[in-house]
């Protein structure tokens, strides 16, 4: 989702020679596959978008592949980029870094303040590993290479499988398939208290090409700050976000809740006065960018003739 948006938004500002290699041709577990591809191609400036991720369901359960995985993809790439002297890398983590108690909206600072969510800690180890590699490899060789923190993230391409998917996709289609078989309720997880924020997949897109014109690592490590967050800095509770997306899809019906499922962090908003202060804020409202991911996924199940 969030690679094949990258390159939606390069190629429109005109962009060439764009690398995108597919995980059936470059494995970027394997170190000698990514140090080769790095000898091939030597690429200027490398964007991190691969790694292994999924919802609270697809955490909590694959948590040896999350952690491992995501280790291997960072490194790997980090320190290829390093020993074939890429000029700028952006390494992509995510909002769940933060301690689960962390203040409200989440300033970059509060990283390493406190305990991490219990469903979600195998990832967010590796995601803040990322960051330290990319800060590491500043202090101790110079490299340009810097982390940036999205936000909950929706959009085409999203996966849309109901065990392993984040909450939006699963939303969408519950309702969707509810609204079809003409059911009279739709099952979700949790309580529907978290709060949690969202944006939409072509604002990090034009966020992270915007960073990688417009911002050095040093720009950051210099204030000593490690990375840098990127959302709409608004939030909601997953029950509005449900009422929202049952009214688009047309389901009337009810909505309950599975107790026995996990809530995760109580609430995940981002301070994102940083990428304010340089000039940029993202451009699509949740209602507009669900509006556009509901006909993206009812375009792809015409498509499959489901
Ligand atoms: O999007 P989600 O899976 O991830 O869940 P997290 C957000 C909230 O929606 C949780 C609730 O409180 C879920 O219990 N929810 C309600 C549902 N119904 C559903 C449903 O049918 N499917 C899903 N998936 N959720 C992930 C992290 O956390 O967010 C990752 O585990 C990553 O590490 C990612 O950071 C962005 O926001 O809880």
């Amino acid at each position: 989702m969030v690679g094949s948006s990258i390159l939606r938004r390069l190629t429109a500002d005109g962009y060439e020679n764009i690398l995108t290699p597919k995980s059936t041709t470059l494995d970027l577990i394997v170190q000698k596959e990514v140090e080769e591809y790095f000898d091939r191609q030597k690429p200027e400036a490398v964007i991190i978008a691969a790694a292994k991720v999924g919802g609270i369901g697809a955490n909590s359960s694959l948590r040896a592949q999350f952690i491992y995985e995501n280790l291997m993809i960072e490194a790997n790439t980090i320190h290829a980029a390093y020993r074939h002297g890429v000029r700028k890398l952006i390494s992509l983590g995510s909002s769940c870094i933060y301690p689960r108690m962390a203040l409200q909206p989440m300033k970059e600072e509060e990283l390493l303040s406190g305990p991490l969510e219990t469903t979600n800690e195998p990832y967010a180890v590796a995601k803040i590993a990322g960051i330290k590699l990319c800060e590491s490899y500043y202090r101790q060789y110079g490299c340009n290479f810097f982390s940036v923190m999205p936000t909950n993230l929706f959009g085409p391409n999203d996966n849309f499988d109901l065990e392993s998917s984040h909450v939006i996709p699963a939303l969408i289609r519950k309702f969707h398939e509810a609204k079809i078989k003409g059911a009279d309720s739709v099952l979700l997880w949790g309580s529907g208290k978290p709060r949690r924020e969202f944006m939409y997949v072509d604002d990090l897109a034009r966020g992270v090409c915007f960073l990688m014109e417009n911002h050095d690592a040093n720009d950051l490590f210099e204030k000593g700050i490690s990375h840098i967050n990127i959302g709409t800095g608004e939030d909601l509770k997953i029950g509005e976000l449900a009422s929202k997306i049952a009214k688009l899809v047309g389901f009337t019906g009810k909505v309950a809740y599975d107790s026995a499922k996990p809530d995760g962090t109580p609430r995940k908003l981002l301070d994102v006065s940083r990428m304010k202060a340089l000039g940029w804020a993202p451009l699509t409202s949740l209602d507009e960018g669900l509006q556009k991911t509901y006909d993206w996924f009812l375009g792809a199940t015409t498509a499959r003739g489901v």
